[in-house]
């Protein structure tokens, strides 16, 4: 099974900014850990950051055709984007929303989704943990599937 871990904009900026907010962990790191923990799983696990919607969308449907999930913190585009709702609702994989912070205790502009409605699920608030926690899921899903 392989899994598609998605980032959008600003995340390639993680631990060098604002490390009280998005803790200290660069997206490598986080991307090491997770292939780390996806490698224990038996999971295969792809990677992919963009700054820019267009291209987050063309890897959401690059996913849908190549992998079984995929894992989506869309960052700032959560917020906004319509065209990154409708890649969601074409995929015939599911998608889990992930965020590192909690949006629902921020700023009211960020307690809407507008993909949460397209996702699986959204796991919120625990720092790089909420890509891992997805990942089991994904994880879980399959042994539950496959009988094992
Ligand atoms: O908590 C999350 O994961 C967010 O998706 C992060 C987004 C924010 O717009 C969402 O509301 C919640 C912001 C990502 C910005 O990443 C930075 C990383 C380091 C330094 C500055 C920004």
């Amino acid at each position: 099974m392989k899994i598609s871990v998605i980032n959008g904009p600003n995340l390639n900026l993680l631990g060098q900014r604002e490390p009280e907010l998005y803790g200290r962990l660069s997206l490598a790191r986080i991307e090491a850990d997770l292939k780390d923990l996806a490698d224990e799983l038996g999971v295969e696990v792809g990677f992919f950051q963009s700054n820019s919607e267009g291209a987050l969308v063309t890897a959401v449907q690059e996913a849908d055709r190549e992998a079984e999930g995929i894992i989506l913190n869309a960052a700032a585009y959560t917020h906004t984007s319509v065209a990154l709702l409708d890649a969601i609702l074409a995929c015939r994989v599911p998608v889990v929303e992930v965020h590192l912070t909690n949006p629902l205790a921020r700023e009211d502009f960020r307690r809407r989704s507008f993909l949460a409605q397209a996702c699986a699920g959204t796991i919120s608030g625990f720092g790089a943990e909420s890509y891992s926690l997805a990942l089991l899921w994904f994880s879980r899903r399959k042994n539950e599937g496959s009988g094992a």
